[in-house]
């Protein structure tokens, strides 16, 4: 111990080893001298949150090159490199001592194996960049959903994006003293050039679940280096299932009903809508990205883990996301990636309002209108997953219970995924189980950007949270069953499909035809809407939809439009349970029984159906609920 106060006093200085030492947690100092001394950083600073910690690392990140400035004062620009544009799948790995088959698309590996690569790989990697020991906390500080946690980074734009995205944990530290039960995260950007992580090819993310602690190196795009994000869902999905509570890759809104409020939470996969329907006009926001639920008292209890958006931009207009606009566009921080730098230190995005610039630097180097990748592919102006970080407290719809203790009590649970064929619009579960099994933890998706790989493949992700799993996923829906089986009063749950095609390829709905969808889950859960029983679930009546279509949007929804978007497609749906089958059947170790219950009932409904009424039936065919 003598040993580890005396390695920090000399790698911190006086000043920097005094925010240490008012910390007083032995196992806290060892950790943090053990990775001053493997990655060797020519300097070594505490991120402590406060005004001046906040100016150095801002600083730093520009001198470094990691971030540049853009016209708007206090609005930057942070490229990642050509290779590191999204989570690496292929570079992650869950560490385990005694390893077991997760299913399918999730990497584990033996954790003394895991281990000992990355700490090779540690060695002396920050000699030529200043090293940051930082507190922060996931959830509410002081609240029973908090978990401390320290990030060691020697990127200043990790530990910048990480001030807008996490509330500050220094003073939770200091309370807690070696009470703490935190996770660690270390990770570090490696040698860089032209302001970008050179050896990509030695780019790994491991998480010891065991340990509580993760490693992240050569890699700089958010979603690998910054700890407290994808990461550390790792860790608390391991730690939940222990203790019998969810870690989730969900939103956490507030609907505005009829004189109330009624909060919900959403779990998409990424590039599938889940911020922009956190941020609509209609929603009070308490997070959108990562929510942690708790059973108090029979109800859920949600808190978003952080306090920020790390959110696509692609896409991102004045008309359809009025919300982000402004917080793009405001005095508030703002840092843009991988998005187009134009002349003077504007920046223009795909899909932003007005014309594409003839010119500017984006991710690729000097742009220019037809510019092509090496393969000969489009190089668009930004990438796909080309995002911005902000703090929540620039947007406009804040919800006040954003750093509420207690959380907000959930009405409903929403999935939604990237379905061209199957899924109606939005439609509610008959119960927990039917709504965990056939809209949770058979969720299809195609793949999107923000993972590296091909687009558009359909891909099998329970619960939108398959990226971030470190239990098996027959344990991950089991938790889930088992956690609606406490509840005296379950949160309804629904699906919604924003990407369902007609046969000629186009979309059947406009962009912000969510908040209708919104609206009817909100009266759902009051009572104050009826439905119709399709073989799947229920949908909504043609004439509540008519009167929230009006009201909302303004627009005139025609019976025939209806009758399009609701109709029961039982060739796609059988199909889709098949698929259901042969995975948990085939490819998920101890899959629960209510798993192939409610998809053989579901299976028996739906044949029924297309024996009375053939394949394609309209929901006039079918029974009010
Ligand atoms: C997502 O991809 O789901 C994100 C961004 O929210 S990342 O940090 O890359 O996970
Ligand atoms: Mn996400």
């Amino acid at each position: 111990m003598e040993n580890a106060e005396k390695t920090l006093k000399e790698k911190f200085g006086a000043t920097e080893y005094a925010k240490l030492a008012a910390i007083n947690n032995p196992e806290l100092h060892s950790f943090i001298a053990k990775y001053v001394q493997l990655m060797e950083p020519q300097t070594a600073f505490v991120f402590t949150g406060s005004k001046e910690d906040l100016d150095h690392v801002r600083k730093r990140a520009l001198e470094r090159g990691e971030e540049k400035r853009l016209a708007i004062p206090g609005h930057t620009i942070h490229f990642d490199g050509l290779q590191d544009q999204g989570r690496a799948k292929d570079d992650t790995q869950i560490l385990l001592s005694k390893p077991v088959d997760f299913g399918p698309d999730i990497n584990v590996m033996d954790r003394q194996k895991g281990l000992g690569e990355i700490h090779e790989f540690l060695k002396g990697i920050s000699k030529t960049n200043e090293l940051y020991v930082c507190f922060f906390c996931l959830g509410p500080a002081g609240s029973e959903f908090a978990i401390p946690a320290l990030q060691i980074t020697d990127s200043a734009y990790v530990v910048h994006s990480e001030s807008l995205l996490y509330r500050n944990g220094y003073e939770e530290f200091k309370r807690l003293g070696a009470k703490a039960r935190f996770f660690k995260f270390v990770h570090s950007q490696g040698e860089l050039e032209g302001g970008v992580t050179k050896n990509i090819s030695k780019r790994r993310m491991y998480m010891d679940i065991e340990g509580e602690a993760a490693y992240s190196v050569n890699t700089q795009y958010a979603g690998n280096s910054v700890g407290l994000k994808k990461i550390a869902m790792r860790l608390a999905i391991a730690r939940a299932a222990r203790e019998g509570w969810l870690t989730e890759h969900m939103f956490v809104v507030g609907v505005l009903g009829p004189g109330r409020m009624t909060y919900f939470s959403g779990a998409f996969p990424s590039l599938c809508g889940k911020t922009s329907t956190a941020t609509l006009e209609c929603c009070s926001i308490v997070g959108d990205d990562i929510a942690y639920l708790r059973n108090k008292a029979g109800e859920v209890r949600a808190v978003n883990v952080e306090k920020g958006v790390f959110g696509i931009i692609d896409g991102v207009n004045s008309k359809d996301d009025p919300v982000l606009w402004e917080a793009l566009h405001g005095k508030n921080e703002v840092i843009f990636s991988n998005v187009l730098v134009t002349d003077g230190g504007g920046v223009y995005w795909n899909g932003k309002d007005g014309e594409v610039p003839k010119r500017g630097v984006n991710y690729s180097g000097e742009w220019r209108p037809g510019k092509k990748s090496a393969d000969g592919k489009d190089i668009l102006p930004s990438h796909k997953n080309a995002r911005f970080t902000i703090d929540l407290a620039s947007v406009r719809n804040l919800d006040p219970h954003l750093d509420d203790p207690k959380g907000v009590v959930l009405s409903g649970i929403i999935y939604g995924g990237r379905d061209a064929s199957t899924g109606v619009p939005v439609e509610e579960a008959f119960e927990w189980n039917h709504g965990v099994v056939t809209k949770g933890a058979t969720l299809e998706s195609e793949t999107t950007m923000a993972t590296l790989g091909k687009e558009g493949v359909r891909s099998f992700n329970p619960m939108s949270n398959v990226d971030f799993l470190s239990i098996p996923i027959g344990e991950y829906v089991e938790s889930h069953l088992k956690f609606g089986a406490g509840l005296g009063k379950p949160p309804k749950i629904f699906s919604v499909n924003y990407f369902l095609r007609d046969a000629g390829g186009s979309f059947l709905n406009g962009k912000t035809d969510k908040r209708v969808w919104l609206k009817w889950m909100e009266l759902r859960t009051r009572g104050e809407a009826g439905a119709v029983r399709i073989p799947t679930g229920l949908i909504p009546k043609y004439a509540d939809l008519r009167r929230l279509f009006r009201e909302e949007l303004d627009k005139e929804y025609s019976e025939e439009h209806y009758a399009k978007q609701f109709t029961v497609k039982i060739p796609e749906n059988l199909a889709k349970i098949e698929r259901m089958l042969k995975v948990y059947r085939e490819n998920v170790a101890g899959a629960p029984r209510a798993v192939f219950e409610e998809l053989e009932a579901q299976k028996k409904r739906l044949e029924a159906a297309r024996s009375r009424d053939g394949d394609y039936v309209a929901p006039e065919k079918f029974p009010d609920a």
